[in-house]
């Protein structure tokens, strides 16, 4: 049963991978077997994660490619394809949030956190698709959000582009299930990484507000993502299709701490 769950000679490519959850992610897939490959926006990010894969003893291959330029990412995805092997394995972790009231959010900062937690998951799956066809199998992993089902002030654009990338994910399992290509979401809780460190400043109300609102009583970590990401790109999940695995301590299915 175990070996359903390994990733042995898989190469799996994940977007924005230097840090966060996508490096936790990684590093779980090469636990698990598979070659790692990542790309990042900026060359010293590029640079950060491969002395970061390094010192965790993983040989990573590390592309600068912003996932929003059509024509870059289907040259990265070349490049893969060429000098590692064709990608069994992709997670759509890059993201950007932006939390701005809506009505002092701009067009284009509206426009910019569509681009790169929306339209860009959909840039590089359909860069992807074609070889795993070919191949005759593949799993596409989207890194959703407690904003693909809830909405709160402040990031009216995160929270479209999550609910977005829900239907994404339904989507390409609806269009290239018989193909045996399993799309599906992680939906993480509120998770200690450098995108949520501005809400957990020391005394920041939000801190203890998520923590009332979770069942578990505390922030998630990267930690508690890996072995949902692992199975989603495992065998062990062939028939899973179409599904957002919400990874959350319970705040989905709880209204917040009663008053005592
Ligand atoms: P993070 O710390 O902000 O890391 C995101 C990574 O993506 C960074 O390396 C970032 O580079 C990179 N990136 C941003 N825009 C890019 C672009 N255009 N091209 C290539 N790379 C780009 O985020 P995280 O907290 O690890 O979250 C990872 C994913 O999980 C995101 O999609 C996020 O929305 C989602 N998520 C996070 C949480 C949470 O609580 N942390 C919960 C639910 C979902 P820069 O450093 O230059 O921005
Ligand atoms: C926020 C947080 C959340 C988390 C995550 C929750 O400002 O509300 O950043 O959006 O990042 O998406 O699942």
């Amino acid at each position: 049963m175990l070996d359903r769950f390994s990733l042995k000679g898989k190469v799996a490519f994940i977007t924005g991978g230097s840090y966060g959850i996508g490096f936790a992610i990684a590093e779980a897939y090469a636990a698990a077997g598979a070659r790692i490959v990542f790309n990042d926006i900026k060359q010293e990010l590029v640079d950060r994660g491969l002395t970061a894969y390094e010192e965790a003893g993983i040989e990573a291959r590390g592309y600068l490619c912003d996932v929003t330029d059509e024509a870059a990412v289907h040259s990265t995805v070349a490049k893969i394809e060429q000098e590692v092997g064709v990608i069994d394995i992709l997670v759509n972790n890059a993201g950007i949030i932006k939390r701005i009231p809506m009505l002092e959010m701009s067009a284009a900062e509206f426009r910019q956190v569509i681009d790169v937690d929306l339209n860009a998951p959909f840039i590089v799956a359909k860069a992807v698709l074609p070889s795993m066809i070919r191949k005759g199998h593949g799993k596409i992993i989207n890194l959703c959000s407690m904003m693909s089902e809830l909405g709160r002030e402040t990031v009216s654009a995160y929270a479209a582009a999550k609910g977005g990338l829900k239907m994404l994910t339904r989507n390409i399992c609806s269009e290239f299930g018989s193909q045996n290509i399993q799309c599906n979401g992680i939906g993480p809780g509120y998770i200690e990484t450098p995108q949520t460190a501005p809400l957990r400043v020391d005394g920041h109300p939000f801190n203890s507000f998520i923590i009332s609102k979770t069942p578990a009583g505390r922030w998630g970590t990267t930690d508690d993502l890996t072995g949902p990401a692992v199975f989603l790109a495992s065998e062990a999940s062939n028939f899973v299709n179409g599904h957002i695995l919400y990874v959350d301590g319970g705040i989905l299915a709880y209204i917040g701490k009663q008053p005592s």
